[in-house]
């Protein structure tokens, strides 16, 4: 029997997490409970260190973030694990946007749902800055550092390296 919102297909999700209010370390292993016991395929789950890491794009004096990666297989739709997502970071406390960037508990992005390349009004795939940004690439490339997200053709551990070159 197949329960509602699986498929007997299980595709790679990649998910970010980001908290800089609260506790934050404990924000973070809640949103690698949640997708793990909700969403993942027990055995494939797996989560990157936890890094420490300085706001970027982010209003003025923001507390600095812990950030987290997880990848895992997953028989559920993207639907309902983005919708899914969103109800929990709201369950974690998080508040409508009142500035961009804003502090928040909980952050969950999707960076990677399979092969999916789709630009939707609520949520684009592959994330559009994951390239850019190093809180997503060095824990990811952590886990998958061979991986190429679609359209790229830098490796998750290239476009890393070349960043820090950049920054440093
Ligand atoms: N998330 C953002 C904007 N800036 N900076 C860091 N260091 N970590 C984040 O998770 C982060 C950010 C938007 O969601
Ligand atoms: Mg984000
Ligand atoms: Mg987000």
């Amino acid at each position: 029997m197949k329960r509602a919102n699986e498929s007997t297909l299980s595709v790679l999700a990649i998910v970010a997490l980001g908290s800089n209010l609260g506790d934050r370390g404990q924000l973070i292993q809640q949103g690698f409970d949640f997708l793990r016991t909700g969403f993942a395929e027990q055995e494939t789950f797996r989560t990157s260190t936890i890094w420490e890491t300085k706001p970027v794009d982010c209003p003025p004096d923001s507390p600095l973030f812990l950030n987290a990666v997880t990848v895992f297989e997953t028989k559920h739709s993207l639907r309902s694990l983005f919708d899914q997502c969103q109800n929990f970071e709201r369950e974690m406390g998080r508040v409508p946007i009142r500035a961009v960037n804003d502090p928040r508990p909980l952050d969950l992005d999707l960076i990677l749902f399979g092969d999916l390349v789709i630009s939707t009004s609520d949520l684009i795939l592959p994330h559009p800055r994951a390239t850019q940004r190093g809180f997503v690439l060095g824990p990811l490339a952590e886990l998958l550092p061979e991986l190429l997200l679609p359209g790229e053709k830098k490796s998750v551990r290239v476009l890393f390296d070349e960043l820090q070159d950049r920054v440093d």
